[in-house]
């Protein structure tokens, strides 16, 4: 027995995205299931997970259901402790614990004006004030986790843990509507879209069914700015 999750469609799913870097990035095995949003697909597969509404949705290996990607983080990192999904070091871990609570919390502008869609990159969205200010609001507590925990890799907090993978989808945001970043946070961008877990995920994005009509936007494209 192990883990199952449940999951939406790769290309537009970022709750998706994190749930599912929980475990690969972390080594950790798991039967995926895919349904495919905004279709009769999504409450059907739900029916299997109850009472979870929402994706991404784990069952555990003794058959519980938990659901919330914060919820999932926390359960697999008090069950499989060897995986390193948080930082050892408290004070490290403390500061990943707040950076991925803010992502899981905030940011609300930038979800919704740069909506995730792994199958395309635009050379401009017209990011309005609100979508800079919560720019301006990662790169501060990305550049305030490194001077915290004196990070100097790739990732926030040393090694790579549940902070990144919450911040991946943001960072294919970043990439994929051409935002400005400086370039402590343009590096750490540029890490998130090599990694291979990441590059695995966007590369089963591009087969997983048709484009969804709903995340087609009216925006200039240049091609993907990762490998
Ligand atoms: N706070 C939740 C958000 C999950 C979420 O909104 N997932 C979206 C897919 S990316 C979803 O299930 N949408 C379908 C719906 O709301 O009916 C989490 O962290 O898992």
């Amino acid at each position: 027995m192990t883990y199952t999750l449940l999951i939406g469609d790769r290309s537009y799913s970022s709750w998706s995205l994190r749930g599912w870097l929980l475990f690969d990035a972390f080594g950790l095995p798991v039967k995926v299931r895919t349904c495919r949003l905004y279709s009769d697909d999504l409450p059907r597969a739900l029916a299997d997970f109850p009472p979870a509404r929402t994706l991404p949705v784990m069952r555990t290996p003794d058959g519980v259901v938990v659901s919330d990607s914060l919820a999932i983080a926390e359960e697999l990192a008090s069950r499989q402790p060897r995986a390193g999904l948080w930082p050892s070091d408290p004070a490290a871990r403390a500061v990943a614990r707040s950076l991925a609570a803010e992502m899981h919390s905030g940011f609300p502008a930038l979800r919704s004006h740069c909506a995730m869609n792994l199958r395309v990159s635009y050379s401009d969205c017209a990011p309005d004030r609100a979508v800079l200010a919560d720019l301006a609001r990662i790169e501060t507590i990305w550049a305030d986790a490194r001077a915290r925990t004196g990070a100097a890799g790739d990732w926030l907090c040393g090694a790579y843990s549940v902070a990144d993978a919450f911040f991946a989808p943001v960072a294919a945001r970043i990439a994929g509507h051409n935002l400005h970043v400086g370039p402590q946070a343009a590096a750490y961008v540029a890490a998130h879209l090599r990694h291979p877990s990441f590059r695995a995920w966007r590369a089963a994005a591009l087969q997983d069914g048709p484009d969804q009509d709903i995340y087609r936007r009216d925006w200039p494209t240049r091609p993907w700015p990762g490998m």
